[in-house]
């Protein structure tokens, strides 16, 4: 049963059953965080998509709702409600999401049936565009006639809406193509062009999900291509309906992807990504649910203009039982810590000194059959070494990784453990996010090594955390 599967996130926002991918309509309204979800409640796969819905007053504490937008038998999104948004326009909740139908992907429109946000209200004028843009010539595949979808709606300065749809350009790359509207009942809209195509080999030739969030100073473009999220620091043109680049990189290097994004009533921006299963279909079936969205992160940029994620500070209020270590220098050796579990925070501030490697191990079986090393390696990468993560031949042993740039010599890491769900931040900056699925009940022990030298751990706080969901 899904109570007794310790694989189920207890903290992490997933669906009740069945499958979840991308989160959508992501929005703050009348004091309450919804999030709705891209869900087939036919079961643990892909298939005919629904929008489920979540809500919470605190960000901590989820509440399950009925579905909130199902595919209308005659309508234009009778195959499918893929992703989009949800904006407030003059008081009024509204969606944008792609409605699927045949070999058509086209934008429709709702707005909210009360405030409750339980239910869209289609517009008549669905889709609310209906002919594909011909320049440039978009990317067609088997099944589409050209990939055209998932939105990102937002009102410029000047009273504008602007409106990014994600594409790709035949034998060219990834793009969002920019339309925009000068009225409220967003249905009426003008097609502008892309605002940046990506460089097919990098960036991918296909972009879904692009949002553009506005940070101050700089714009943020991320965008999904397959693969991973990449996303781009620049400034947006309103006027011209153009994106100039400063700097890209990617917004996680593991299992994260179609994220979204909220600007709350603080003005932060917070955003969710889908974390994708990491074991096979079969698997899936058996657990009866597939996929979970990531703790929400607050997105904004540090004093030097550099894109900085941290969690949302809200999600201190699940710590429980904790432990804190005093410094301790690290020569060499291997130390348990007296905490033990499947939903844990950890957090630790670690001086390099001379160390060739340095890691943390969670997950661990008291034999060590199963477990999960978190690795930082003089080469300035850390590698989530999933090898002995999970018994379970259908789950990926594969080593996720990225490069991480200490401070002076210091790196700063929160991790977070949940059922099967890793999540990793390295120096409020870098993320990764990934899955790991062990066996054994009591694959749940934590330590910490050093190897070929000295590590110096400054700071060191575990906390056991308690539910997201509301009794
Ligand atoms: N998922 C949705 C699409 C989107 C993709 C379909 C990204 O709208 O392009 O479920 O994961």
């Amino acid at each position: 049963a899904l109570a007794d599967d310790h694989h189920r996130p207890q903290y992490h926002l997933s669906p009740p059953a069945n499958w979840l991918n991308d989160p959508n309509g992501m929005i703050q309204w009348d004091g309450q965080y919804h999030a709705f979800y891209q869900y087939n409640p036919g079961g643990p796969s892909h298939g005919t998509i629904h929008w489920g819905h979540a809500v919470s007053d605190d960000l901590v504490t989820w509440e399950d709702r009925p579905v909130a937008l199902t595919p209308s038998p005659d309508g234009p999104d009778r195959h499918g409600c893929w992703s989009g948004c949800a904006v407030d326009v003059d008081g009024t909740p509204t969606i944008l999401y792609t409605g699927g139908r045949g070999d058509l992907q086209l934008p429709c429109l709702g707005t909210a049936v009360d405030d409750d946000l339980s239910g869209w209200e289609k517009s008549p004028e669905n889709p609310v565009v209906d002919t594909l843009p011909e320049e440039p010539p978009l990317r067609s595949t088997e099944h589409w006639r050209a990939e055209f979808r998932d939105h990102s709606v937002w009102q410029a300065a000047d009273g504008t809406w602007h409106h990014l749809i994600g594409s790709g350009i035949e034998d060219g790359g990834g793009t969002a193509l920019l339309y925009t509207s000068a009225d409220d009942d967003l249905t009426d809209w003008e097609y502008r062009g892309p605002i940046l195509v990506g460089d097919p080999e990098r960036d991918g030739a296909m972009w879904e999900c692009p949002e553009l969030l506005d940070l101050g100073d700089r714009q943020l473009l991320h965008v999904s291509n397959y693969e991973e999220v990449r996303y781009y620091l620049g400034t947006y043109d309103a006027d011209e309906g153009r994106f100039e680049v400063d700097r890209t990189g990617l917004l996680d290097h593991g299992s994260f992807y179609a994220p979204q994004s909220l600007r709350d009533d603080e003005g932060r921006w917070l955003t969710w990504g889908w974390v994708k299963e990491e074991r096979n279909a079969s698997a899936q079936w058996d657990a009866g649910w597939s996929g979970t969205l990531s703790l929400p992160r607050h997105v904004d940029l540090d004093a030097d203009g550099r894109l900085r994620q941290r969690p949302a500070p809200e999600l201190t209020a699940l710590r429980e039982a904790h432990v804190h270590g005093e410094t301790t220098r690290l020569v060499d050796d291997q130390r348990s810590l007296p905490v033990s579990g499947h939903a844990l925070e950890l957090r630790a501030e670690i001086r390099l000194d001379d160390v060739e490697e340095f890691g943390f191990v969670v997950r661990e079986s008291p034999d060590n059959e199963e477990e999960t090393l978190i690795r930082y390696t003089r080469d300035s990468t850390v590698v989530v070494d999933r090898a002995g993560s999970s018994l379970d031949p259908r789950a990926s042993t594969d080593p996720v990784s990225m490069p991480v740039t200490p401070i002076d010599d210091s790196l700063s890491l929160r991790l977070f453990v949940d059922g099967s769900v890793l999540e990793l931040f390295a120096n409020d900056r870098h993320c990764l996010t990934t899955r790991i699925y062990p066996t054994r009940e009591d694959s749940d022990g934590v330590s910490m090594y050093a190897a070929g030298g000295t590590a110096t751990i400054e700071e060191l706080d575990v906390w056991e955390l308690g539910s997201a969901w509301a009794e």
